[in-house]
């Protein structure tokens, strides 16, 4: 009997282990939004990436220093899953990679340059030999406008020194002609296209120096202008910089450390804006830009020691509609846009898209209205158990990757639920165990979930080994949370607000960063300021205590548990 139980409580710890370092994290900020991707099957550096057919194909490289890479991986975002492809025939790093018509051309590389250009028809995994550029290097750039790449600077190894060179290469005809150098010499910088202008910006013109500068390249005219230079200067940039929204992202690569410094330029104005620092910073990494997404992939922290196959999805501008959080665009979400009519509510300012214009407004209600009944995509939405299931252990995250599994076994209820089914727990020894969640320390986020039933004492959701995210006090059954700062300054918050009356209620948590917020049925029942929130690092208990103690389990229903990387204010 003793061996069984230890048996049991140690497939349990198993269970927990994998989980807490199976799962991506999230990182949390309040607009800029990082989320961990599945891992390249190779770790590579100074790689190609392009976009065919809402897939990425990562190409070349080099799976370490002076080893080059054939290797060719197709990304499905839709799926986050990786697929090996037919291996390119030459291998290099530091190569150019664009697509042109559904197939991709793989240009140039090192070390010592080499000008081989193939190309790549992903509808039949072949490879076809094109012609050579007419200036062998690597560390460059291509860039595609109106059918035509064009390859950019370069050098013809990483020590130097760069090249003005710039070349034109036409699919359609095999050819290469001669366009007009760029101003100065570049490699390791890195490339966007807005409204067909090539917008060069950062790298080196020599091994160990660094640039902030910016030039901007009209094909029509074959000419150059210089622009605002970058706050930052770098090196070991991407060879393909992410656009969305017509706005060029500048993300990591190196000028000594390899950074994490993410800065936006806006052609249109001439202008750039430091944004969130991305999580692993790295060099000689690629980014690549798909669905108003920006996939980070690959790279090096300490370049060339530790080569990555690290993927982090970076989403600059989420357009966030479901404003309380709930699911749905409905009669709340509306009202709380009319609550901030005519004031600059960054919450609800969502139009015009994609950055707002400073008010709430006509355009605001007019954006709100067109997701009216429509199925919400909230970006900002990193965890969500419908908990709709109906027999098994398994408990399905629909928007994360952190699934979880119910011990214990507690009564699924298909039709019992609040939003569809619920988990009925039985206040004993039934609970859900997720995997790792959301440091609380790190940014603003929100919790919220449907209860029904419990007891004094009792647990909706904690954090294992540290704190009760939502609980009732052991007294009046008030809903509490003990999310607090680390030390002597933090303590629980209780509300006023008991919540086992037997009836629904929507029990929520939100950090926004200076003030934590307690939220019965959208209406705020606590609310005070802590010097931040304890850092953390565990799985999610739902139904039971941070400590899974005798008492702390939940007696009653639980449904449609969220979490948000952002302060939610229904
Ligand atoms: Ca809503
Ligand atoms: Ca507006
Ligand atoms: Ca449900």
């Amino acid at each position: 009997m003793e061996t069984t139980k230890a048996k049991i409580v140690c497939g349990e710890m198993l269970l927990i282990l994998v989980l807490a370092f199976s799962i991506p994290s999230v990182s949390l900020a309040a607009e800029d939004i990082w989320t961990a991707k599945a891992d390249m099957p190779t770790a590579r550096i100074l790689l190609g990436t392009c976009v065919v057919d809402g897939k990425i194909y990562a190409i070349g490289g080099g799976p370490a220093p002076h080893m080059h890479s054939s290797a060719v991986e197709e990304y499905d975002p839709e799926t986050d899953t990786w697929t090996r492809k037919a291996p390119m025939p030459t291998p290099r790093a530091g190569l150019g990679v664009s697509a042109v018509n559904g197939k991709i051309y793989a240009i140039g590389g090192a070390e010592r340059s080499i000008g081989t250009v193939e190309e790549y028809d992903p509808a039949t995994d072949t490879w076809t030999r094109k012609t050579n550029m007419p200036t062998a290097r690597g560390f460059f750039t291509t860039n595609v406008v109106n059918g035509k790449i064009y390859a950019i600077g370069g050098a013809t190894d990483t020590s130097g020194p760069a090249f003005r060179t710039v070349e034109e290469y036409d699919p359609e005809t095999n050819t290469w002609k001669r366009r007009a150098n760029m101003p100065e010499p570049r490699y390791f910088h890195t490339a966007g296209v807005v409204d067909s202008k090539i917008y060069i910006i950062a790298g080196s013109w020599q091994a160990g120096t660094a640039s902030s500068a910016v030039f901007a390249y009209d094909p029509a005219s074959d000419t150059w202008e210089r622009k605002t230079d970058a706050p930052t200067a770098r090196s070991w940039q991407s060879p393909t910089a992410g656009v969305v929204d017509g706005r060029i992202y500048v993300i990591g690569g190196d000028a000594g450390p390899p950074d994490a410094d993410v800065e936006e330029y806006d052609p249109a104005t001439d202008t750039w804006t430091t944004r969130a620092d991305m999580p692993t910073p790295r060099g000689a990494l690629s980014t690549i830009a798909l669905n108003d997404k920006i996939y980070v992939i690959g790279g090096t922290v300490t370049l060339f020691n530790d080569v990555l196959s690290t993927v982090e999805e970076y989403y600059p501008n989420p357009i966030v509609v479901d404003f309380n959080g709930d699911g749905i665009v409905d009669i709340k979400d509306l009202l709380r846009l009319i609550d901030s009519w005519g004031l600059d509510d960054p919450m609800c300012d969502i139009a015009p898209q994609p950055f707002g214009d400073g008010v709430v407004d006509a355009l605001d209600l007019e954006l709100l209205m067109s997701f009216w009944g429509q199925p919400v995509d909230d970006p900002t939405l990193i965890a969500h158990w419908a908990l709709d299931e109906t027999e098994g252990m398994d408990v399905s995250d629909s928007a994360g990757n952190n699934n979880g599994y119910a011990l214990g076994e507690p009564i699924w209820q298909p039709d019992g639920g609040k939003v569809n089914g619920a988990i009925l727990l039985d206040g004993v020894d039934d609970y859900v165990i997720t995997g790792a969640a959301p440091n609380p320390a790190d940014g603003p986020f929100s919790v919220f979930a449907w209860i029904q039933g419990g007891a004094p004492g009792q647990v909706v959701m904690s954090q294992m080994n540290t704190a009760n995210w939502l609980c009732t006090d052991s007294l009046e059954c008030n809903l509490m949370t003990e999310l607090q700062a680390a030390g002597r300054s933090g303590s629980p918050m209780i509300s006023q607000t008991n919540i086992t009356d037997g009836k629904w209620h929507r029990v929520g948590f939100v950090w926004d960063g200076l003030y934590r917020t307690l939220y019965v049925d959208d209406i705020l029942v606590a609310e005070d300021t802590q010097k931040g929130l304890e850092s953390s690092f565990g799985g999610l208990n739902i139904g039971c205590g941070s400590n899974s103690a005798a008492g702390t389990y939940w007696s009653g229903l639980i449904d449609d548990v969220r979490i948000y990387n952002r302060a939610v204010k229904p």
